[in-house]
């Protein structure tokens, strides 16, 4: 996983990590952690986005207590209304007692903070509250894709115990089946007004949702996008029939309780699948991640002249792309 390292001004002072490095997999760091003491939930999160030395140990030392949480994923286009209805969740599942973590992926590059500092004002819900921890990350270098860290700061948050960790992703039509591989619920947002997307919609997303949601119920255009939607869900075959169809208004709160409702029942089933199904979700998205990043990796250090051999052969006509790839992996 060549992660670039991101500024130090992306990350906070050198000097806050640098004093909590010692303590975080220590005991002492591990039940700070588990206390959901702020400080410490941040310095570990900080440590799994900057890939320090310690993280592998770190890890290890999260595993005995990941799999309690809920990971719910909240894909779309941007400008859907992500934030806006991920906040209003917010306040819902505060207010059932619920404790919730949030990991909003943003594609726009960590020099800019403008989007980041966006999430942040639309979620004004986490403000003062113990019980919510809100992070923004950029997804560098995997435009399209979901950061590894992502998924390791997932781990942090559930074994700091918060309840739900909401995953904010954009849809591009890459990352959707990252996110549906390491969500237990899936909700897909659209929203009219969005123009092409419907149609991206239509391709990629629709295949992950287990709840679909129309934002922007106060605009027009909300029911025609609503009736589009459900009915190119009607010719997904199979699982389409259990997709719940939801129309909502993120900046007035209306249908949030019905979309509540909807991810806590769906969440209650994936629950009862018990922990360990849902930590080897996330182990194998894991696995397989790495070693794809390991592969591509090795390829690009390696031998030049097999890539060049390969390509000639494909130019030529006597090798298929498909044949070359999996020439090349099996040589790695
Ligand atoms: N009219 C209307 N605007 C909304 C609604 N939800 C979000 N917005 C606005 O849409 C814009 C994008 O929202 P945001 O939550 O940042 O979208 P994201 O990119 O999907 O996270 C913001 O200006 C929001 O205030 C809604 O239900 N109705
Ligand atoms: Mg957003």
């Amino acid at each position: 996983m060549n992660e670039p390292v991101p500024p130090a001004k992306a990350l906070g002072s050198a000097k806050t990590v640098g004093r909590h490095r010692l303590d975080l997999v220590s005991a002492e760091g591990i039940a700070r952690l588990q206390a959901r003491d702020r400080r410490t939930v941040a310095a570990a999160i900080t440590e799994l986005e900057r890939l320090s030395p310690q993280v592998t140990e770190l890890l290890e030392k999260l595993q005995p207590h990941l799999g309690r949480a809920l990971v719910v994923g909240f894909t779309g286009p941007p400008g859907a209304g992500k934030s806006t209805l991920v906040n209003a969740l917010i306040r819902g599942l505060r207010q059932a007692g619920k404790t919730v973590g949030v990991i909003a992926v943003d594609p726009s590059s960590p020099v800019s903070g403008g989007a980041i500092l966006g999430d942040r004002i639309r979620m004004t819900a986490a403000l003062d509250d113990d019980g919510v921890f809100v992070r923004s990350l950029a997804s560098r270098g995997y435009l399209g894709g979901l950061s590894p860290a992502a998924v390791r700061i997932i781990d942090a948050l559930d074994a700091a115990g918060y309840d739900i960790i909401i995953l904010e992703t954009v849809g591009t039509g890459q990352n959707e089946i990252d996110v549906a591989e390491v969500a237990d619920v899936r909700v897909v947002i659209s929203a009219p007004g969005l123009g092409d997307d419907i149609q991206a919609m239509k391709s990629g997303l629709l295949e992950i949702a287990d709840v679909l949601v129309v934002n922007k119920g106060d605009r027009e255009g909300a029911e025609q996008t609503l009736q589009q939607l459900t009915g190119a869900l009607s010719i997904r075959t199979g699982t389409a029939a259990k997709v719940q169809v939801i129309k909502t208004t993120a900046t007035s709160g209306e249908g949030v309780d019905e979309l509540l409702s909807a991810i806590n029942q769906i969440g209650s089933s994936v629950l009862a699948q018990g922990v360990q199904v849902r930590r080897r979700r996330r182990a194998r998205y894991l696995i397989a991640r790495a070693a794809a990043d390991l592969v591509a990796a090795r390829i690009r250090a390696g031998e030049g002249s097999t890539l060049d051999k390969l390509a000639d052969d494909v130019l030529s006509g006597r090798l298929h792309v498909d044949r070359a790839a999996e020439r090349i992996v099996s040589q790695t």
